[in-house]
Order: C-alpha cells, then sequence, then structure tokens
C-alpha cells in the first residue's frame, strides 16, 4: 500500500466533503482522484475515512443540538436579583429594596420600595402628555398594531431619556444584575376602568414570521420588571395564571420575573387585570438577552 506516500492533506478532506455535500456520486469523487494523479488505493482509503469521520462529527453535532433542544436551558445567564441568602432588603445602589415575595419556577420576585413617591411622579408626569393607545408587537412582520386585548394607553421612553428615568434604570441593573444596555426604554401604561392586559407572554414567539426581525436588535426578552407608580383602588392587578398568582399594584412596589426560554415551559404567563375602581399606572422595563441599540 502506498497511503503513507500521499498523506491526506487538509486541502483533500476538505475537497472530498464539498463534493459529497455538494451530491456529487462517490465514483464520480474517486475517478476524479485518479485522473489528478492519486494512486487508487490511496484515493479510496483517503474518501473512506474523510466520509466516516465526517458523518460521525455530524452525527454529534446533531445528537447535541436535538438534545439542547429538548432540555430547558440550563446555566443560561438570566437577571437575577442577589437572592442566595435570602436578604430581607437589596442594595440597589442609591435605594435600599425590600424582598416582598419570592418563587423560584417560574421564577417571580415581588420587591417593596423599588421607587420613591417623587420619582412614580415624575414619571406619570412625563409621560401623560405622551400617551397613545397601546400598540404590541406585530409578531407576523415585526411591526406594531393595536391590540383589542391591550386596552391601555402607552409612551416608551428612550433609554436615560432624563435624569430620573436614567436613575431608576442605573438601579434595575444593579438590583437585577444585567446591564443597562441590555434594557429597552422604560414604557409607561395607562389603565382606566374597565381596561386591562389579557394573559400573554413578552418573550417574541419564535414560530412566527416576524420574530427574526425583531431579534437583531438585542435577541430575546429575558425578563420583565413592571412597576406599580400609583394606588388603583380596586382590580388591575398582575395575574400568573399557571401559578394563580396575583400581585397587588402598589406604588413604589414592582414583580420581576424572568423566562430562560421562549415557550410556555416558561409558565411566564401574566396579566393585568381590568381595573375595577380608580386608575392604574406602570412603568415596564423589559430586558433582553444582549445590548439593546
Ligand atoms: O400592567 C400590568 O400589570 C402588566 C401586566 C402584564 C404589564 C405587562 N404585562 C407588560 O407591560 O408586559
Ligand atoms: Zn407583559
Amino acid at each position: 500500500m502506498s497511503a503513507a506516500i500521499q498523506p491526506i492533506t487538509p486541502e483533500l478532506r476538505t475537497w472530498i466533503i464539498e463534493q459529497a455535500s455538494a451530491g456529487v456520486g462517490a465514483d464520480a469523487v474517486f475517478k476524479a482522484m485518479c485522473d489528478a494523479g492519486w494512486n487508487p488505493d490511496v484515493a479510496e482509503d483517503a474518501m473512506e475515512q474523510v466520509l466516516s469521520e465526517h458523518l460521525s462529527a455530524l452525527h454529534d453535532s446533531r445528537t447535541q443540538a436535538a438534545a439542547a433542544a429538548a432540555q430547558p436551558a440550563q446555566g443560561v445567564p438570566l437577571p437575577e436579583p442577589a437572592l442566595h441568602d435570602s436578604p430581607g432588603t437589596l442594595d440597589a445602589g442609591d435605594r435600599e429594596v425590600t424582598v416582598l415575595f419570592a418563587v423560584k419556577h417560574p421564577r417571580i420576585v415581588v420587591f417593596g420600595n423599588l421607587l420613591s413617591d417623587e420619582e412614580c411622579e415624575a414619571l406619570i408626569n412625563d409621560a401623560d402628555p405622551r400617551m397613545k393607545r397601546s400598540l404590541t408587537v406585530e409578531n407576523k412582520t415585526g411591526g406594531e398594531e393595536i391590540n383589542a386585548d391591550r386596552t391601555s394607553d402607552g409612551m416608551f421612553f428612550t433609554r436615560g431619556e432624563t435624569p430620573i428615568v436614567a436613575r431608576i434604570e442605573a438601579r434595575i441593573a444593579r438590583l437585577l444584575n444585567w446591564p443597562l444596555e441590555y434594557g429597552e426604554g422604560l414604557q409607561v401604561l395607562h389603565y382606566r376602568p374597565g381596561a386591562e392586559y389579557k394573559p400573554h407572554y413578552d418573550y417574541f414567539d419564535p414560530s412566527q414570521p416576524g420574530t427574526p426581525t425583531i431579534l437583531k436588535r438585542g435577541g430575546q426578552r429575558v425578563g420583565t420588571l413592571v412597576m406599580y407608580l400609583n394606588n388603583p383602588e380596586a382590580g388591575g392587578g398582575t395575574v400568573f395564571p399557571d401559578v394563580q398568582l396575583e400581585v397587588a399594584p402598589r406604588r413604589g412596589n414592582a414583580v420581576f420575573f424572568s423566562y430562560a426560554t421562549p415557550d410556555p415551559a416558561s409558565k411566564s404567563l401574566h396579566g393585568g387585570t381590568p381595573v375595577i375602581r380608580g386608575e392604574k399606572w406602570v412603568a415596564t422595563k423589559w430586558l433582553r438577552e444582549g445590548e439593546f441599540k
């Protein structure tokens, strides 16, 4: 055998794989190699070795991908407050925030004292003249549309738009251990009596055709913080139907939840129940998996 005389070079390996991937038959590849001056024994050995290694690597990577898809994402970094030693309060930089309630799966944490009364008032006053009937992202195209399931008015601040917005954003980044640049601009919502936000997921549905366009800007949403800016007289709670939880809206408090995978197994279904009396103002911060530019 002369196999030792003509070693399988990286170029030959690449060429054989390219031919096979392009659908060229083994006989034709073999003939081309012999025509190019390769010893027929070496050509046969090289083809066998390269293709069997290639197929086995392909099989391994497909098996790994299938296994990863079937598992809930583990070890995926997520926004998360430092709750490992069950603290009563958390240092959010410029403010001590209280931990009122925490669930592990789905991850839901209710905070007290996140915002001062003055900050809540300022957000409402700055947002009020800019409120419009709320739109939701239209998954089919990646555009926006009026949604009958969401009967609130809303607006977005840009990130850091006012000193108060910037200060709150820095506090949230510290509280949730998530880079400020991974957050969308703050959204303010105003619900009048009867207005609600029917149960939904905040992540973008991967099966919708508009989703790849949306994900270009910062990737998926992985967490939500809903901050309550006033005290509705009745109604307007934030509900999590999968765990039968209702969070009462109280000024300065907030509910945080995260979702490691964009699917219902995240149990992150949530909604805003109809306001029965009074009105409801909230500010929502959505957190992306990457920088939201
Ligand atoms: O206002 C709420 O309670 C609420 C409920 C569900 C807000 C959101 N979702 C949201 O802003 O995504
Ligand atoms: Zn939501």
